[in-house]
């Protein structure tokens, strides 16, 4: 597996996760909730930006507990997917409902564009993998039927389905996980997400000696986070995403932002360390938008 593959164009947004898959390059995605973090993502040189439930509830300052709808998901996402020119990947959680919610949902977010919708297998509603309690997997084969639904709800021929287990995450063991993926690769995912909340990479490396590149895999290493990007590619792995670094990066630079200002009277000795004004204007082109009035 190589890395850093050439930037994807624009128009073909997800024909270029599938060349990436298929010659075996390592796929970086950043997690973003707005059209501002994704083209940051972006800027920063990310191949692909995936649209956080975390972060897009976050945003809202409401938990990842299903609280928002289909409708305010595919909002944000096409935010982002605005914003920039690589694939958007949106994070659809359980699918807003059974089979015809699943299809509803690919084609919906197809239509706007993004290259990939993702499906976890818990029940609705479902919680976000790091909250402690309360965590539910719904039967494989129900799940199944959910992705084959929103596969065939696809018009076209290269956007991706991710089939994505929670099982590690809900305490089964490597053999359900691989149990599972293998139904939802047989029920048409393109591609599976294994995700762990284990602090190290080992189980998610068992993981993908077993299941022996039977379709691509998707890793999310927040909790095994030194786990370099490298060797996880070397271990199997097609695509990494960062889901929430940058949501907590933000939180970690208003605090320290707005508590020296009270402290010191006046946001002056910080200046130097925020972005300035002509920044903002450059990452939203506003040159661009001015020439456009012109
Ligand atoms: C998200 O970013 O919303 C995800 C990844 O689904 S995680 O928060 O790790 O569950
Ligand atoms: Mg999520």
């Amino acid at each position: 597996m190589t890395m850093s593959p050439p930037r994807p164009v624009g128009a073909e947004r997800a024909a270029w996760i599938r060349q990436a898959f298929a010659d075996r390059r390592l796929v970086r995605v950043a997690g973003a909730h707005d059209g501002l973090t994704a083209r940051l993502a972006e800027q920063a040189g990310f191949d692909a930006v995936w649209a956080s439930s975390f972060g897009i509830s976050a945003a809202a300052c409401l938990p990842d507990v299903s609280l928002l709808g289909l409708a305010e998901y595919l909002s944000a996402s096409t935010a982002m997917h605005r914003a920039v020119e690589v694939p958007v990947l949106a994070d659809c959680d359980t699918g807003f409902g059974g089979s015809i919610n699943a299809a509803y949902t690919m084609m919906q977010f197809e239509s706007a564009g993004i290259a990939a919708v993702c499906i976890e297998d818990k029940v609705f509603p479902k919680r976000n993998s790091f909250v402690g309690a309360g965590q539910q997997l719904l039967a494989a084969e129900e799940f199944a039927g959910k992705l084959q639904a929103a596969a065939e709800a696809r018009s076209r021929r290269d956007t991706l389905l991710i089939g994505r287990t929670e099982a590690l995450i809900c305490g089964e063991d490597i053999d359900e996980a691989l149990r599972r993926c293998h139904l939802y690769v047989e029920a048409g995912a393109d591609a599976i997400l294994i995700h762990s909340k284990a602090s190290g990479p080992g189980e998610v490396i068992e993981f993908l000696r077993r299941w022996e590149r039977r379709a691509p895999v998707v890793v999310v290493p927040t909790t095994y986070a030194a786990w370099d990007s490298a060797d996880a590619a070397e271990a199997g792995v097609d695509m990494v995403i960062y889901a929430n670094q940058a949501l907590r990066a933000l939180v970690s630079a208003v605090r320290s932002t707005w508590s020296a200002v009270l402290e010191h009277g006046s946001s002056g000795p910080i200046e130097q360390d925020i972005a300035p004004v002509r920044d903002i204007f450059a990452i939203s082109q506003l040159d661009t938008w001015l020439g456009r009035e012109r």
